[in-house]
């Protein structure tokens, strides 16, 4: 059996490998250690070309966009590499060739969690699209030693274990410690007026060395690979040398902790944030490391810094990384020596600023003392900026010192994030068309008043080379049939797909693949959790960071509506349905986690009943991270998309399920909205209050969950499941909490903040309508579905970062003058 020419060299490469790196043949070597000396084989492909890259954005002068994040969600490389350089037929032959399926080799790889969800998933489709549109690129952040917890389930609950993602050496990321800098923290600042102006001495300050490790960014095609740079924090070589020398080698070493503790662990917070010090510490240590390189950089190219916004420009993915604006004013100044008006000229052409979210209690705010205590410059920066920024305001709104001191950006002793970067940022974006309006009408909208020009909104988008061909090998070898051109490359070429929607021969291998799909989670819930599901029943799904305003209560509820129902009526469902859940609760989150075993005592209930366990299953998909959903996603029919209206930005899981066949029931929230757009009504299952009814309510405090109850037996009936005693293996009580919060809310809480039992009756309405056309006219289903794929494509994250790109960040592609 001879293998092709591209392959044998492959084969010859991963032998020699191994022989070095262990002493093995390919027949000896362990799964592991045959990844590991594969994937040193995919890196020396690029090696070369990623040198020259870098080299030849130095010798042009390109200018670079640096996408700065706290958090990058990035999923495994090795596959997603192989596919974008146009090897995975002949990685696949070699595995072949060794009679191992190369599908065992991949889960070899740790998942690296370092994000939350939404933010940083988005992150790292955008340095995807980047650099698979072949523009020059830097993602910014933190090489977290350990990355979001693993999520184990015992007995229905949640528990939190380490993600020891580094255990096993992170084959991409290349350490440079040349580009190392200092970062400092703490001390006292004296201001000392010289013949040279203001300078300022900083004294007393510990230090941090920030140490960067570079993983490669490989794009569609491989031309022009990208960088996420990840920083690591080292204590100082000597850090305390005082307490060394004398003798103190335990004192030191804890000191050492000290310092190295910043990139420990991702805070595995979403939308809530706690103001906790080493976060800070963190988003400081990131931004100042990062504008120390950056500014560096730019003077070996340009030798002046005037320039520095022909060179670069960067992107703020939600506030996190905002320091990175008073540390690049520290830096102009203090260590460069320019005025303030000349540094300020410079810093508010480079940076623009994303929001992701409304949400009150995720908008970041600093204590001011806490803030003066750690970056005593950093802070007087600020505040100066602030006092400028209060004057020009007072400008356009005389004494009216309630509107300033709204959008000021210290006040209450409290420094606002997001102010300062509305204040400061050229462009403010909002990441749907929904989302943008609620800046600019609610949430800044005096800020929109004075700067209406700042404000866009670009919708966000997804890599279609890990949601199409990598997450779902089988649906693009049907649409490589079908559709001409290189839908991988331009998303444009989906809606070839348009009339085949109607094509019923078409219908029948798409329905194929889905069965597939479902087969494969099947095979996967079956190894990881020892679950089997029924194939052949329709695959319901709600996947995302557990949360009130995404209301996996309303699915939940739902489902105890269906059962009750169900019981009463043996045709209530005329299809099976299995129910999956897939979330992961913030560790200090009360009660998302108590939804989570809520969950798992209502799949205890249907799933053991024998009047109901063949029509309807819950399962509760555990650790849900960047892999599962690769599985996952392809295998849904429903994809639930449940936020209240105007809570969920935009949201980019509702896109994943889109491209990949699953018709969607969901608000009319966040992109969602452009998807029903984009569809027409025909082709997503829409329900619920809108965003304007959502927030009328809530001004004229006039929603009053307990009608709702009162007026439907139904919703009566499903809510009372959760408390009177049917739920198998919890106390009675377990969930009162939850029960008490939908009807009555508590001192501090309106009752059913979110209008889950506003939105029951119409959401019930519309989710049998959906099972009904499934069972009954399952042709009609399979048109909706591909309709579905075939308007994915303006979901493209290349369709976003060519908008950003156009408004905000003019980057010329490689080759490109
Ligand atoms: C703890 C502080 C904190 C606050 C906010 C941590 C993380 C956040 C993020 C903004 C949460 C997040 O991921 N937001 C999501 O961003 C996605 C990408 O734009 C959107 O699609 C989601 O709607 C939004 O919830």
């Amino acid at each position: 059996m001879g293998m092709s020419k591209e392959a044998s060299k492959i084969y010859a490469d991963i032998k020699g490998i191994l022989e070095k790196l262990y002493g093995k043949t390919v027949d000896d070597a362990s799964y592991k250690e045959l990844y590991k000396a594969s994937a040193l084989s995919v890196r020396d492909r690029f090696m070369s070309t990623w040198n020259q890259t870098i080299r030849g954005i130095y010798r042009d002068k390109k200018k670079m966009l640096y996408y700065m994040s706290a958090e990058f969600l990035i999923g495994r490389s090795y596959a997603s590499n192989i596919i974008n350089m146009g090897l995975w037929d002949s990685y696949k032959e070699v595995f072949d060739h060794l009679g191992v399926n190369i599908k065992d080799i991949i889960p070899m790889e740790a998942d690296p969690g370092l994000g939350n969800g939404g933010l940083g998933r988005l992150a790292a489709c955008y340095l995807e699209s980047l650099t698979s549109l072949d523009y020059p690129v830097m993602g910014c952040g933190i090489r977290y030693e350990y990355g979001l917890f693993k999520q184990k389930i015992v007995d229905g609950a949640q528990y939190e274990v380490e993600d020891d993602w580094l255990h096993d050496e992170f084959v991409w990321e290349v350490e440079r410690p040349e580009w190392s800098f200092e970062v400092k923290f703490n001390g006292e600042i004296e201001e000392e007026w010289t013949e040279k102006g203001l300078t300022i001495n900083y004294k007393n300050y510990n230090t941090v060395q920030a140490v960067p490790y570079d993983v490669p960014i490989i794009g569609y095609g491989c031309k022009h690979p990208g960088v996420l740079r990840l920083w690591s924090a080292k204590s100082e070589a000597g850090f305390d040398l005082s307490s060394f020398n004398k003798g103190d080698y335990l004192k030191a070493m804890e000191n050492r902790q000290l310092a190295e503790i910043i990139s420990k662990v991702l805070y595995p917070a979403d939308n809530h944030q706690q103001g906790k010090e080493l976060r800070l510490k963190q988003f400081y240590f990131l931004a100042s490391a990062q504008m120390q390189f950056i500014v560096k950089y730019h003077k070996m190219m340009f030798g002046d810094l005037h320039t520095l916004p022909e060179s670069t420009v960067v992107q703020i993915n939600d506030t996190h990384p905002t320091l990175a604006i008073p540390e690049l004013m520290r830096i102009l100044m203090d260590d460069e020596g320019y005025s303030w008006e000349d540094a300020v000229e410079i810093v508010k052409k480079v940076f623009n600023y994303t929001n992701h979210t409304i949400m009150n209690e995720a908008l970041e705010c600093w204590d001011e003392r806490l803030f003066r205590v750690l970056l005593p410059r950093i802070h007087t920066i600020i505040v100066n900026i602030n006092e400028r920024y209060c004057a020009k305001l007072a400008e356009y709104f005389p004494d009216d010192m309630e509107k300033i001191s709204e959008m000021a950006i210290i006040a209450y002793g409290q420094i606002r994030m997001a102010n300062l970067c509305i204040a400061v940022a050229g462009h403010v974006n909002g990441v749907s068309q929904l989302h943008g309006e609620i800046l600019k009408r609610r949430l800044f909208n005096y800020e929109y008043q004075v700067f209406p020009n700042k404000f866009t909104a670009i919708t966000n988008g997804i890599t279609q080379r890990r949601w199409m061909a990598l997450a779902n090998p089988e649906l693009t070898e049907l649409l490589r049939k079908t559709i001409k051109g290189d839908f991988i490359k331009d998303y444009r070429l989906y809606e070839q797909l348009i009339p085949f929607a109607d094509d019923p021969s078409f219908r029948a291998e798409f329905r194929d693949v889905k069965k597939k799909n479902k087969e494969r989670l099947s095979e996967y819930l079956q190894d990881t959790q020892g679950i089997s599901i029924n194939t052949d029943s329709i695959i319901d799904v709600q996947s995302k960071r557990l949360h009130e305003y995404k209301r996996q209560l309303l699915k939940c509820i739902h489902i105890l509506y269906k059962y009750n129902h169900l019981l009463a009526d043996d045709k209530a469902l005329t299809h099976p349905v299995t129910f999956i859940f897939a979330a992961k609760a913030a560790p200090g989150y009360h009660r998302a986690k108590s939804i989570i075993r809520l969950i798992n005592a209502i799949a205890d209930l249907v799933n053991n009943d024998p009047r109901t366990k063949d029509l309807m299953q819950v399962v509760f998909l555990e650790n849900y991270n960047v892999s599962s959903a690769e599985i996952l996603i392809p295998a849904a029919d429903i994809s639930e998309q449940l936020s209240t209206a105007g809570y969920e930005a935009s949201g980019t899981g509702n896109m994943k399920f889109m491209l990949n066949g699953a018709v969607t029931i969901g608000t009319m929230d966040g992109a969602n909205v452009e998807m029903h757009e984009q569809l027409g009504p025909d082709n997503i299952f829409v329900f619920g209050a809108t965003a304007t009814e959502i927030a009328n309510y809530q001004r004229f405090k006039s929603y009053n969950p307990g009608s709702v109850f009162e007026k439907n037996v139904y919703v009566r009936n499903a809510l009372d499941r959760i408390i009177d005693g049917s739920l198998p293996g919890v106390a009675e009580n377990a969930f009162s909490d939850i029960y008490q919060s939908l009807l009555f809310g508590n001192g501090y809480e309106v009752a059913d903040p979110y209008f889950v039992l506003y939105d029951l009756p119409s959401y019930a309405e519309v989710y049998t309508r959906a099972i009904n056309l499934y069972a009954v006219d399952n042709e009609s289903w399979m048109r909706k579905a591909i309709m579905n794929v075939a308007k994915a494509g303006f979901f493209s994250s290349d369709r976003a970062v060519e908008e950003y790109n156009e408004i905000m960040w003019h980057l010329k592609k490689y080759g490109e003058q």
